[in-house]
């Protein structure tokens, strides 16, 4: 089993003071570097979205953030503007350890789509590349961190065992914007064969 680490988004926007923070995401960083060592390969996601991006609030008309729209036929939550391409909100935070990532996987850039996970866009039109890369490097088995717990972790989880690999959500390296929505999305992540570490 050649085991590989996805870290995802630990993105100074996602981080407490940040435009979409998740609470106490800050939290993850220092278990996160310390379990990198243990891995065959490394990996990061970062969202990088362009200047009026389609999932932000700011971008339509009488739209606030957490509304809730249709876009291409696609249910889009709106966002407050975050990780914008080459602001300080879209860079990994110092306290993470970049050093054994063998690659980063940006996502998001296409102005009129979202990208939750690290895989796909959210219109399933374009791959990152991801799970290519992972099968290049004869990884099989994928654990998932990082940021938000319900939305990017999640999405990238389900990505990553429709694409074949043993998956696991390491739960000490995530934390979760609402809760409740949390414990919704883990039940059905676990009914598709997904495993949850404490
Ligand atoms: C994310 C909302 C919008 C995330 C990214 O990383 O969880 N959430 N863009
Ligand atoms: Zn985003």
């Amino acid at each position: 089993m050649q085991k590989a680490l996805i870290i995802v988004d630990i993105q100074n926007d996602f981080l407490p003071g940040g435009s979409l923070a998740v609470p106490s995401g800050n939290e993850v960083i220092a278990w996160i570097n310390e379990i990198q060592p243990r891995y065959d390969l490394v990996a990061a996601t970062q969202d990088w979205h362009p200047p009026g991006h389609v999932s932000f609030a700011s971008s339509h008309e009488d739209k606030e953030p957490f509304d809730k729209i249709e876009v291409h036929g696609h249910p889009q939550v709106l966002w407050p503007e975050h990780c914008v391409q080459g602001t300080p909100g879209a860079e990994f935070p110092a306290e993470l350890d970049l050093q054994q990532v063998a690659a980063i996987f940006r996502k998001g850039m296409d102005p009129e789509v979202d990208s939750y996970s690290g895989f796909f866009d959210l219109g399933r039109r374009q791959s990152t590349g991801l799970a290519d890369w992972l099968k290049g490097m004869e990884i099989d088995e994928v654990h998932i961190c990082g940021l938000a717990a319900e939305i990017c972790v999640a999405y990238t989880a389900r990505d990553a065992a429709e694409q074949g690999f043993a998956t696991a959500v390491l739960e000490r390296g995530t934390r979760s914007i609402d809760q409740k929505d949390y414990e919704q999305g883990k039940a059905d992540l676990e009914e598709a064969g997904i495993q949850f570490f404490s």
